[in-house]
């Protein structure tokens, strides 16, 4: 696959293997991407989701670290002083996994990793301030991580509760619930149980509120993921309602509390049900095995909401019923149900079978009545009935006593005030109630390669925080991955410890942070150039929030509410003025490739196959057919990666950022192909080719600027000045792909008026002013995308000073003024519409507009004009 492409004329021909690490070692010694946060010019933050270091990385990682570079250097350009941080999400199970499978300590492995990917990042030319360079497994990282803790703890915004966690049981850990995909882990692929364990909790739900009402100042972002960020707070407004047990029914309370937020389908209520949890089934259980061997099977697979909907329902009657609120004379049956979760609402329901998709699912299975309480718009109330799909739209209540011919929201509305009238003894029967799905967020990880939550047990102390001036609690080294569980639960000289207060035997918690807390607030720890105080207040302040935040959608619920949660915890705690740390968002789309297969099944790599085209390849090893499929994302299982290095070598950087930016708007998949690398290969070569040559037939640097200039000159002219103008733009608003596109018509003008040049001896002073011009221009303008072969320009012109230090070419704007005139069209003599020109636009071009207009292709009815006669700067005829 990796042909060495052809020069035209090897003299001519710029060699990027050569002149690339020229550059970067250039900028590294003149450190030229270190930023200072004393610098006077306004501050631009420039922010990459940051990488987990899992090995090397492939040139699919690097497109979003390419777009926040363009953005960082064109903003350097611009004149602001730009942060633009790299570092290490460095905790995490991988490590601990290679640990176990191949006995390197994670430690080693990490900083492995590390060291090879902070070089492959280096050879993407990136301007990164390596000076602010993190990493999360650091001590000098986590210390300030635990201190945040304790301000938590103190806060009341970090709790411990017995929960009920996702347990693999092949990893030994709980899982999050994003960690559970299909009910199987989503490292290990072990079937998840269910278990009760003493977790640390941050408490994100104080926030629920907050969080859900900033989402829409976020107006810089992806409106996709504000949506997520919504659903997954998932606010809901309902009616709390009691249920009295019915005489004859030993309730052990008076009445059972459900939550609903369609008390408008009261009267089409079948069951209640409770969760398998629910206080009051645990009290049934106790005296009966049935239910209580029902409530065991309930708790096989995970916790997450959407696993225990997916689930097949099942239901115990309890036998007991319960009295309808609205209609003392009915009583409805009660059951526990595996659908039911204890963390939500009231942790009990009733069900309306035929406006709920699962309550429906449920009544049949259960022989349960199905009866329609609300009528859709255009049905008839005769015949609708409800078949295998629950009715969960708008319509007309029937079937509802007083409530018959309301409309939904009106019926809600008077079930709630008619039920906040009635009492169960001393209480409402009905409580409106505000709830959120937004879930605590729970920390507790049962694994070795994480943040040791700085916290020491005491008997008779209780947990009890590790004091300030012990910090950080690093992790031990000295432990052992040779048996299955949490190596630190067996460190004994780490964890047992006198307790801080009491002085008597106590132990270290063993847990460690889910490795979201680390990521919960890096960019603010960037922020800060100086290590003893890694959360600055002053330089929190002065550079957040983001300016630009770049990354995957798969970050766009978890990874952003956290941060966004933790920034406004810290506030809380006094130790930033800042709530929403992301100003602008931008999620980037993937870069995909063809996938090969050899006649064994075997992947192979895209240079161990020559693509014949039309979807035909073979082995380059021994000719054999190869199996081509569509292009998915790069991955190492399938082995559709190219490599950064291997590119470099062959091509270059640069062409590589060039290819990652062109053609496909930025948000979408972008396909890898050797055709479009040796495209990009074949515009670097001829941006080089034009600049010499414009150096040589243009003026010499300095020379003063002409009084006037000819056509083609100023035709240069504008069109170099439009796209130093137009590039600014599609850059602030990271359509680099139209910056590409931008650049391609430049080159063709300028080849143009090179040619031009190049005809006429000697070249007239105007042009030649233009054209020199015009190469500095184009230079600068390519310089946040292919920053290596604009530095090898700028310096072939003669600058002394550096392109990544120069500023954005300064626009004239009277050259991109484009006067128009509007001219009035006679079709026969008769005036039929207008159409607005540039005023120096010619007679041919005036022509050409004026028969793409509808008016006159309409007139003309597919035939030719007789004739169009324009009268420049004044009207045109057209003849018919
Ligand atoms: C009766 C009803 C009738 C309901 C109907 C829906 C449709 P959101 O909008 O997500 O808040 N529910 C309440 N608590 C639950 C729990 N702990 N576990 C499982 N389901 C629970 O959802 C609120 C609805 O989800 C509530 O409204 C309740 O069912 C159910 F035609 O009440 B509804
Ligand atoms: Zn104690």
């Amino acid at each position: 696959m990796s042909q060495e492409p052809t020069p035209e004329r090897a003299s001519d021909r710029y060699n990027a293997r050569e002149i690339e690490p020229r550059w970067q070692k250039i900028w590294k010694e003149r450190g030229v991407f270190r930023t200072r946060n004393d610098d006077p010019r306004p501050k631009f933050y420039v922010l990459e989701m940051f990488p987990y270091p899992s090995g090397r990385i492939h040139i699919g990682h690097g497109r979003n670290y390419v777009m926040g570079d363009v953005l960082a250097r064109y903003k350097r350009m611009a004149g602001f002083n730009v942060l633009h941080p790299m570092g290490w999400d460095a905790f995490g199970l991988p490590a601990e996994n290679a640990a176990i499978e191949r006995g390197i300590h994670p430690k080693a492995w990490t900083y492995e990793n590390i060291a090879a990917m902070r070089e492959q990042l280096q050879l993407l030319g990136l301007s990164l301030d390596w000076d602010r360079e993190i990493a999360t497994c650091d001590p000098s990282y986590y210390v300030e991580q635990q201190r945040i803790f304790l301000d938590f703890l103190e806060a009341g915004l970090a709790y411990r509760k017995e929960s009920e966690v996702n347990w693999d049981p092949v990893d030994n850990t709980v899982l999050a619930n994003e960690q559970v995909i299909d009910g199987r882990g989503w490292r290990s692929g072990a079937v998840v149980e269910r278990r009760k364990l003493s977790q640390w909790f941050f408490r994100i739900t104080h926030f629920a509120q907050e969080l859900l009402d900033a989402i829409d100042t976020l107006d810089r972002w992806p409106e996709k993921v504000r949506l997520m960020q919504r659903n997954w707070i998932g606010r809901s407004e309902g009616l709390e309602v009691l249920f009295e047990f019915a005489k004859g029914s030993p309730g052990v309370d008076p009445a059972v509390k459900v939550y609903t937020t369609r008390p408008d389908t009261l009267y089409g209520a079948a069951f209640l049900a409770l969760s398998p949890d629910h206080p009051l089934a645990r009290r049934l259980a106790a005296g009966n095995t049935a239910l209580a061997d029902f409530i065991a099977l309930c708790k096989k697979g995970g916790t997450s909401a959407e696993e225990v909907e997916t689930q097949e329902k099942m239901g115990f009657d309890t036998g007991l019923k319960v009295v309808h609120p609205l209609d003392d004379k009915r009583t409805v049956p009660v059951y526990v149900a595996n659908f039911v979760l204890m963390d939500y609402g009231t942790g009990a329901i009733f069900g309306c079978p035929a406006h709920d998709q699962r309550d429906l699912d449920f009544a049949r299975k259960y022989g349960l009545p199905v009866v329609p309480v609300v009528l859709p718009p255009d049905a008839d109330a005769g015949a609708f009935a409800i078949g295998d799909v629950a009715y969960d739209g708008d319509g007309t209540l029937i079937n509802s006593g007083f409530l018959d011919g309301m409309s939904v929201p009106d019926a809600k509305e008077a079930v709630a005030r008619r039920l906040e009238r009635f009492r169960v003894g001393h209480e409402p029967q009905g409580t409106r109630k505000v709830n959120f799905r937004l879930r605590d967020w729970g920390i507790s990880r049962q694994r070795y390669w994480g943040c040791p939550i700085p916290v020491i047990h005491c008997e008779s102390c209780g947990p009890v925080g590790v004091p300030r001036e012990e910090l950080p609690v690093r992790l031990p080294e000295d432990v052992a991955f040779d048996r299955p569980g949490n190596p630190l639960d067996r460190a004994k000289a780490w964890r047992d410890v006198a307790c801080p207060k009491c002085g008597k035997p106590a132990r270290r918690e063993t847990d460690t942070m889910d490795t979201f807390v680390d990521s919960s607030w890096y960019f603010l720890r960037y922020a800060s150039d100086n290590a003893q105080q890694p959360l600055d207040k002053a330089a929190v302040g002065h550079w957040l929030p983001v300016d630009q935040y770049i990354g995957g959608i798969e970050h766009a619920i978890l990874h952003l509410l956290y941060s966004r949660f933790f920034t406004r915890a810290l506030k809380a705690c006094g130790r930033v003025d800042l709530e929403e740390p992301f100003a602008g968002l931008f999620t980037q789309g993937m870069i995909v490739h063809e996938t090969y297969k050899d006649q064994d099944g075997k992947w192979l790599f895209p240079e161990e196959v020559k693509v014949l085209g039309n979807g035909k390849a073979v082995k380059i090893a021994d000719g054999s057919t190869v199996a081509v499929a569509p292009p998915e994302k790069m991955s190492k299982s399938k082995r559709n990666v190219v490599a950064p290095e291997a590119v470099a070598d062959t091509y270059g950087v640069d062409c590589a950022r060039w290819f990652m930016l062109s053609d496909t708007p930025p948000e979408r998949d972008s396909e890898w192909t050797q055709g479009g690398i040796e495209g990009a290969w074949r515009f670097v070569q001829r941006i080089w080719r034009l600049v010499n040559e414009a150096i040589e037939l243009g003026a010499p640097a300095a020379t003063s600027r002409p009084d006037a200039f000819g056509d083609p000159a100023l035709a240069l002219r504008r069109a170099a000045h439009g796209l130093a103008a137009q590039v600014a733009d599609d850059v602030e608003r990271l359509r680099f792909n139209v910056a590409v596109a931008h650049v391609y018509e430049f080159a063709n003008a300028f080849a143009s008026a090179v040619a031009a040049a190049r005809g006429s001896a000697p070249v007239p002073a105007d042009l030649a002013y233009a054209l020199r011009e015009a190469a500095e221009i184009a230079v600068l303008v390519i310089a946040p995308m292919t920053p290596h072969l604009a530095e090898e320009c700028w310096a072939a012109l003669g600058h002394d000073g550096l392109v990544a230090e120069a500023g954005w070419p300064r626009v004239d704007a009277a050259l991109l003024r484009r006067d128009t005139v509007t001219l009035p069209i006679q079709i026969n003599g008769k005036k039929r519409d207008d159409i607005v020109v540039p005023r120096e636009a010619t007679t041919a071009e005036v022509e050409e507009a004026v028969l793409k207009l509808e008016s006159v292709r309409r007139a003309l009815d597919g035939r030719a004009p007789k004739r169009i006669i324009v009268v420049p700067q004044r009207i045109v005829n057209v003849v018919a």
